[in-house]
C-alpha cells in the first residue's frame, strides 16, 4: 500500500456500454493459480438476474475470454486480460455519427456533470462510460479474485435486504440451505414471503412507469484476522470496502455491520463481546462486522450498501434542454426498472477484490504456493 494506492493487486476496466466490448487487466495475481473462463462464467451469468432488469439483459450473454496471465490453466504471475464482448454492438455499430447530439441531462445520472467535466456538447460518451455496463468486467475481475479467495477458505455471498420500502427477512448466510435459496430467488432472498414482497414493489414500480433502488448485504465467511491496518487512514480495510463498493454505480451508502443503527445504541449495546471457549477467544455478536480498528477480526466480515433507484425513468422528470435553455421533460428510450439483486453480486465482486488485495498484501507471494505457506505459517501462529 503506498499513497493510497494498493501494490499488491490493481485493476483497470475499459470499454462502453454499447462498443464492441468491455476489457479488463487485473495485475498482481500470484502464480501458479488454477483458472479458466468458466470460472468466470457463473458470477457473469449471476450479475445478469434479477427480476426488474429491461431488454438490454435479453441481449447480452455475458461470457470472458482471457486474453493474457494464463498458460495451460494456471496464472503465470503475469497480468491476466480480460475481454467480454457487447451483444448489442452490432446495433449501435454504425451510428457513431448518426445518432443525434444529445443535450438533455437525465436527472440522477453523470450525464450533465460529466458533460461540464469534460467540455462536451453530447452527453453520450459520458452515459456510455458511466453506464453500468462496465460492473460485467468488475465481476469477471471479481471472480478471479474469489478463486484466490478460496484458496485459503474465504467464500463471499450476498442476499438483498429491501426494495423500496420493501423488507426481506434476512436470511443466515452461512447456512448452505439458506445461500441455496438465495441464490435461485429472482431478487436475492431467502424465503418466499420476502421474494413476493420485493417482486410487488418492482411490479408497483413498473405499474407507475418509475424505477426503485433498495439495499443489500455481502458477507465474508472465513477470513483470517490481521487484513488491513490501524495505524494509517488509506491502510483501514473498512474505508478501503467502504471506497470499493460506493464506487459501483448508484451507490449512495455503504455500512460495515451495524452501520447507521450503531449510532442509536449506547455503547454496552453496540460492540462484540467476547469469551473464552473451548481456548479460543469467541464473539458473542458480530455487531463490528468483522472489522476493528480497520483490521479484520475473525469474524465475517459484512458491508451493506443502498442503491439508488436507476435514473433512466419512463415517467419524466424535469431536466433542462442544454442546446436551447428551455425547461423540458427527461427523454426515455429503455432501462432496468430495479437492478439491487445484481448489484448485490457486483458487491460480491468488489469485495472479494478488496480481501483478496489485502490478504497479498498481508501474506505475499509470488507464487501460490508461497501465498499458502504464508498464510498457514501466520494462522498456525494465532494464540
Ligand atoms: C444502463 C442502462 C441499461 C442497462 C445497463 C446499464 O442499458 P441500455 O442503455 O443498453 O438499455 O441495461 O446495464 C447493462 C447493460 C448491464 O450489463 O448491466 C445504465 O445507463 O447504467
Amino acid at each position: 500500500m503506498k499513497g493510497g494506492t494498493s501494490v499488491a493487486l490493481r485493476w483497470l476496466t475499459a470499454g462502453e456500454s454499447h462498443g464492441p466490448c468491455l476489457t479488463g487487466i487485473l495485475d498482481g495475481m500470484p502464480a501458479g493459480l488454477g483458472l479458466s473462463a468458466d470460472d468466470l462464467a457463473r458470477d457473469l451469468w449471476r450479475r445478469q438476474q434479477g427480476y426488474g432488469r429491461g431488454g438490454r439483459m435479453k441481449i447480452e450473454s455475458d461470457r470472458a475470454e482471457i486474453l493474457a496471465g494464463v498458460w495451460r490453466g494456471k496464472t503465470t504471475g503475469g497480468p491476466i486480460a480480460l475481454r467480454v464482448e457487447n451483444r448489442d454492438w452490432p446495433n449501435w455499430k454504425d451510428k457513431e455519427y448518426e445518432l443525434p447530439v444529445m443535450t438533455v441531462p437525465r436527472p440522477g445520472h453523470a450525464d450533465l456533470a460529466g458533460l461540464l467535466k469534460y467540455g462536451l456538447e453530447d452527453i453520450r460518451p459520458v452515459l456510455e462510460r458511466a453506464s453500468a455496463r462496465e460492473t460485467t468486467m468488475r465481476v469477471a475481475i471479481g471472480a478471479i479474485a474469489k478463486k484466490l479467495l478460496a484458496e485459503f477458505g474465504i467464500v463471499i455471498r450476498s442476499q438483498v435486504l429491501q426494495i423500496g420500502t420493501a423488507r426481506a427477512t434476512p436470511g443466515d448466510l452461512s447456512d448452505p440451505r439458506v445461500v441455496e435459496r438465495v441464490e435461485a430467488s429472482s431478487v436475492r432472498v431467502a424465503d418466499p414471503e420476502s421474494e413476493e414482497r420485493l417482486r410487488a414493489a418492482i411490479d408497483c414500480a413498473k405499474d407507475r412507469h418509475d424505477t426503485l433502488g433498495g439495499v443489500f448485504e455481502v458477507v465474508a465467511f472465513g477470513v483470517m484476522p490481521g487484513l488491513g491496518s490501524h495505524v494509517q487512514w488509506d491502510r483501514k480495510l473498512d474505508g478501503r470496502l467502504a471506497q470499493a463498493v460506493m464506487s459501483i454505480q448508484a451507490i449512495k451508502a455503504v455500512a460495515i455491520g451495524d452501520g447507521f443503527q450503531a449510532g442509536e445504541r449506547f455503547g454496552t449495546e453496540a460492540h462484540d463481546g467476547m469469551e473464552m471457549r473451548e481456548g479460543k477467544v469467541t464473539r458473542l455478536t458480530n455487531r463490528a462486522g468483522g472489522l476493528e480498528g480497520g483490521i479484520t477480526n475473525g469474524q465475517p466480515v459484512v458491508v451493506r450498501a443502498v442503491k439508488k433507484p436507476i435514473s433512466t425513468t419512463a415517467t419524466p422528470q424535469p431536466t433542462v434542454d442544454l442546446a436551447t435553455g428551455e425547461n423540458v421533460p427527461s427523454q426515455y428510450v429503455r432501462s432496468d426498472v430495479c437492478a439491487v439483486p445484481a448489484a448485490a453480486v457486483i458487491g460480491e465482486a468488489m469485495v472479494a477484490y478488496v480481501l483478496a488485495d489485502a490478504l497479498l498484501e498481508k501474506f505475499g507471494g509470488d507464487n501460490i504456493v508461497e501465498t499458502h505457506r504464508n498464510v498457514d505459517a501466520f494462522v498456525r501462529s494465532l494464540p
